[in-house]
């Protein structure tokens, strides 16, 4: 496996782990750690034996943001013309299942990047919050389009506009977050969950990734719609061949992920 500095990568099983690696800046978000996650999940795309993939921080913090530091001096002419953020959306285009597993902070371009996952497992130590007004900006990776859809307006609102953060707890009950975890657990249960999803039929693991973003991005009839016709297709897998033979003969499937 290639070797990053700001990433870390390891194969576990069919799982990717992705660990965000920049522990003396709380993994802020900078060029050099967007480009290495890209290659990363790029790698995961591509290879077979891949079933989900986990991206993780450190115990203190998923992400504190993007760099500050690296963007302070940039000007508008900058940022337009190198269209600052666009990288960051790669990960959006993943076609596998993606957890994010967040310990600590997750703040600013942090929380944006773990609402790009499928869904959020927390620590009862993660926090959560779009502090950007702060620093006389607003969140520019989704964050007021994919807060505001988890959450409602009320409390999205009350986040971006005040720059609290919110906690675990907080998170779990507005819908932002799938699960809370002891912080002690939270590598090992983001791994079960990604095992667990990658031991089903692959295609029907990311036709029910696209079908469920579907119902962000159309009507409910075109939603419906496309969900009946990835649901029909599954029909051409052997997966689905095996799947329910397996359960006819009452037996554990083994799915060929084809
Ligand atoms: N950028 C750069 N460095 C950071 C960042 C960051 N976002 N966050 C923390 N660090 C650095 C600190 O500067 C410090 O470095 P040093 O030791 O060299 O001084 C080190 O990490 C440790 O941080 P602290 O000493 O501050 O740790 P504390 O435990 O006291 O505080 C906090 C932790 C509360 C998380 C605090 O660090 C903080 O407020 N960080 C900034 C949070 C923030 O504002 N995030 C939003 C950033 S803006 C953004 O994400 C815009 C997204 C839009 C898309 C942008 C795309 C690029």
């Amino acid at each position: 496996t290639a070797s990053f500095e700001t990433v870390l990568f390891e194969k576990k099983g069919r799982v990717g782990l992705v660990t965000l690696n920049r522990p003396k800046a709380l993994n802020a978000l900078n060029a050099q750690l967007i480009a290495e996650l890209n290659q990363v999940l790029d790698a995961c795309e591509a290879d077979a034996d891949i079933g989900a993939i986990v991206i993780t921080g450190s115990e203190k913090a998923f992400a504190a943001g993007a760099d500050i530091k690296e963007m302070k001096d940039k000007t508008f002419g900058d940022v337009i013309l190198q269209d600052f953020i666009a990288p960051w959306e790669r990960i959006t285009r993943v076609r596998k299942p993606v957890i994010a597993a967040v310990s600590g902070f997750a703040l600013g371009g942090g929380c944006e990047l773990a609402m790009m996952a499928d869904f959020i497992i927390a620590s009862d130590t993660a926090k959560f919050g779009q502090p950007e007004i702060m620093l006389g900006v607003i969140p520019g990776a989704g964050g007021t389009q994919r807060l505001t859809r988890a959450v409602g307006k009320a409390k999205a609102m009350d986040l971006i506009l005040t720059g609290r953060h919110m906690d675990a707890a907080e998170a779990e009950r507005a819908g932002l977050v799938a699960r809370v975890v002891p912080a002690a657990d939270l590598v090992a249960e983001a791994l079960k969950a990604a095992e667990k999803i990658a031991s089903f039929s692959l295609p029907s693991a990311m036709l029910a990734k696209e079908s469920v973003n579907r119902a962000f991005e159309t009507t409910l009839a075109e939603g419906v719609r496309f969900e009946r016709h990835a649901f029909h297709a599954l029909f051409a897998t052997e997966d689905q061949k095996e799947g329910m033979a397996a359960f006819a003969e009452k037996r554990p499937p083994q799915f060929k992920h084809a």
